[in-house]
């Protein structure tokens, strides 16, 4: 009955019920345990910022509506929200200062990397002001590095990555409510404290507060991150690969790289390939390395590393029984894992001294030794392969072809084939005949409670049948691809007018057609579907706030999905979550964040063009999506 089900994907019911009847606990199992979340934090009503605490405010007006300090519900519930914020963006800076820090050491030759992207160092580097004639490639690098560090730095005006990649409107707008971020870790420090017992009481300055934190997280994560990746490793170009559990292979050494920063899953991946002589040895048909994850996005986009799964079934992965090892780095690691991977001979490794988990195989990563530490960690894997269980692996055969590795300039040239001199205008042109009605960008996670993959694929196909251009990425895009909405066949969900535009543009560039729904890469390279919203806004002389484009994260799961989104309402998108963001608590923040400006009182939609939308309903989300596309087409008028 489809109160048992768990998933969409038919493979993880089974693995699930497996781990069920062997007595293996799973995030699925332990949801269950608790199934209704606790009223106050689902509120956000709860407070634990000092020692005179925890206080919770009474609901529905019933019970004590002040903490003991005085702090009201409507304090509480914007302080908590950007406290999420901090969290969500903090692991994005994170991710884009190892970056920056990788891309100094390979430009100064003391690391086992070398950039690779050499066009787009050159691109990011005209962007910053740097002077790149008669300067080699590391020298160029080494400055992008040192821009890249001083917007963790600098103690006054804009961070450079904003600079870099917003609009001049947007930046005004941003000055003038005074939330323009001067440096990463400046804003994160002061975030923290403003969230600290006695400090920022006033819910509007708190919320504004949270947009601050979107901006952290839009440029000094996603954007920073992307671009020196992309410099480092390469832009991502068009790849074909598979998902679903088939890509985990019976005979092989089977390796999962799972996380998000993608310094040492491109190392796993170059040494696999270069020893599975070794794996042969050990009685295998060679190395198969899988995805979990945004790390697995990342090495699809650039590898066309196949993918076995999105966050909520990470656990599950193992109960294949065919996992020698997996390998993580930081964010939406369950600490789940290695219990599953004790009923198995799974060698969990953790690879960051500052994300550890008791009972793991800890082999410490660095750039300067990162090809050592891949050796050691492969052959880890390829040692636990004799070691499997035999009565306990269930195999599965099923794949679904997905393409991805639609970075902007990927999308770009193929567009070029239409238009060689102006390669934007075939898609303007499909937006502004209506043969596109919008763009929308599915984001974002999957969620233990939520039936996995239901609600991305739902919103999804809703919105594509009724013209929508729809690019993804995370884990949602995990959910499409296997749903078939990556590959030619999905094509027969896409409305009419729109699957003779993907037609169009996919023939010139030679495909069949171009998938119905685009892979734009990993959480952090949402910077990609925000760039080509700027690109289009530019190119329309108009602001990204006016484009018919939404975001939607209908299985929400992480802060950091709530920091992006954000971020999209700082430029004025509608962002529709279909989880709980836990803001019921305050008729005032939920009345900020998802009125519209027509309604009385300040808003987000009054001062940015956007709103939240929070509706767990998918089919009914996407009407939502739809007729605030409409709304914006018939503002520009269109
Ligand atoms: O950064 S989509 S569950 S894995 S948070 Fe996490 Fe959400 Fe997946 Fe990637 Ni993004
Ligand atoms: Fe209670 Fe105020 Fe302390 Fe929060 S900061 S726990 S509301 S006394």
């Amino acid at each position: 009955t489809h109160t048992q089900r768990i998933s969409l994907d038919h493979d993880f019911e089974v693995l699930y019920e497996k781990a069920c009847e062997a007595g293996i606990d799973t995030a699925f199992s332990r949801a269950k345990q608790t199934p209704v979340p606790c009223p106050f934090g689902s509120a956000g009503v709860c407070c634990r910022h000092c020692l005179e605490g925890p206080c919770r405010i009474g609901l529905n007006g019933k019970g004590p509506q002040e903490g003991i300090c005085g702090a009201n519900g409507d304090t509480i519930v914007a302080r908590n929200l950007l406290t999420m914020m901090i969290e969500g963006a903090a692991g994005h800076a994170e991710h884009g200062r190892e970056t920056a820090l990788a891309l100094l050491e390979a430009s100064e030759g003391h690391s086992d990397y070398q950039i690779k992207g050499v066009e787009k160092l050159y691109q990011v580097a005209a962007g910053l002001g740097i002077e790149t004639n008669g300067k080699a490639v590391e020298d160029i690098g080494k400055q992008v590095a040192l821009k890249a560090l001083e917007d963790f730095q600098k103690q006054a005006g804009a961070m450079n990555w904003l600079t870099l990649h917003a609009q001049q409107q947007s930046i005004d707008k941003w000055d003038e409510l005074g939330i323009t971020p001067v440096n990463i870790h400046l804003e994160i420090s002061k975030a923290v404290t403003r969230t600290s017992m006695g400090c920022d009481a006033d819910p509007i300055n708190l919320l504004l507060g949270c947009l601050t934190m979107g901006l952290v997280d839009g440029f000094g994560g996603l954007h920073l991150s992307s671009d020196l990746q992309d410099i480092l490793f390469g832009v991502p170009k068009l790849v074909k690969s598979n998902f679903r559990l088939g890509v985990i292979k019976k005979e092989m050494v089977n390796i999962a790289v799972h996380g998000h920063v993608p310094l040492l899953s491109e190392k796993i991946v170059e040494w696999s390939r270069k020893l599975s002589e070794e794996a042969k040895a050990a009685g295998a048909a060679g190395i198969n390395v899988v995805g979990i994850c945004c790390s697995g996005n990342e090495m699809l986009m650039r590898h066309g590393i196949p993918a076995a799964s999105s966050f909520s079934s990470q656990e599950l992965v193992i109960v294949t029984g065919m996992l020698e090892a997996m390998i993580v780095d930081v964010q939406c690691i369950m600490p789940g894992i290695q219990k599953v991977a004790e009923c198995y001979h799974t060698e969990i490794i953790t690879t960051l001294p500052y994300v550890k988990i008791a009972g793991s195989t800890h082999v410490n990563f660095h750039t300067d030794k990162a090809d050592k530490a891949a050796q050691d960690i492969v052959r880890k894997a390829i040692a636990n392969f004799p070691k499997r269980d035999h009565q306990k692996i269930t195999s599965f055969t099923g794949t679904v072809e997905a393409y991805a590795g639609f970075s902007n300039e990927q999308i770009i040239e193929a567009l070029s084939a239409l238009n060689k001199e102006d390669p934007l205008k075939p898609l303007l042109d499909a937006i502004t005949s209506g043969a596109i009605r919008g763009v929308a960008a599915i984001v974002g996670c999957t969620n233990v409670r939520e039936f996995q993959d239901w609600g991305n694929v739902t919103v999804a196909k809703e919105l594509l049948k009724n013209n929508v251009l729809v690019v993804a990425t995370g884990c949602s895009a995990h959910s499409l691809a296997k749903h078939n909405l990556m590959n030619m066949q999905g094509l027969e969900y896409c409305g009419e007018s729109l699957r003779g535009v993907l037609k169009a543009i996919g023939q010139a560039a030679g495909l069949e057609s171009l998938p119905p729904t685009l892979h734009m890469g990993s959480c952090v390279d949402n910077s990609r579907p925000a760039d080509l919203l700027t690109a289009v806004a530019n190119r329309l002389g108009v602001e990204v706030k006016d484009l018919p484009a939404v975001g939607s994260c209908p299985e929400t799961h992480s802060p950091k999905a709530l920091v992006i989104g954000t971020y999209f309402l700082a430029n004025g998108v509608d962002v529709h979550v279909g989880v709980n963001p836990q803001v019921s608590g305050s008729q005032f923040v939920t009345d900020v964040l998802c009125n519209g400006a027509k309604d009385d009182g300040l808003n987000l939609e009054k001062l940015f063009g956007g709103k939240l939308i929070y509706e767990k309903d998918p089919v009914k989300a996407a009407a939502i999506l739809l007729r605030r596309i409409e709304e914006k087409r018939l503002a520009l008028g269109l």
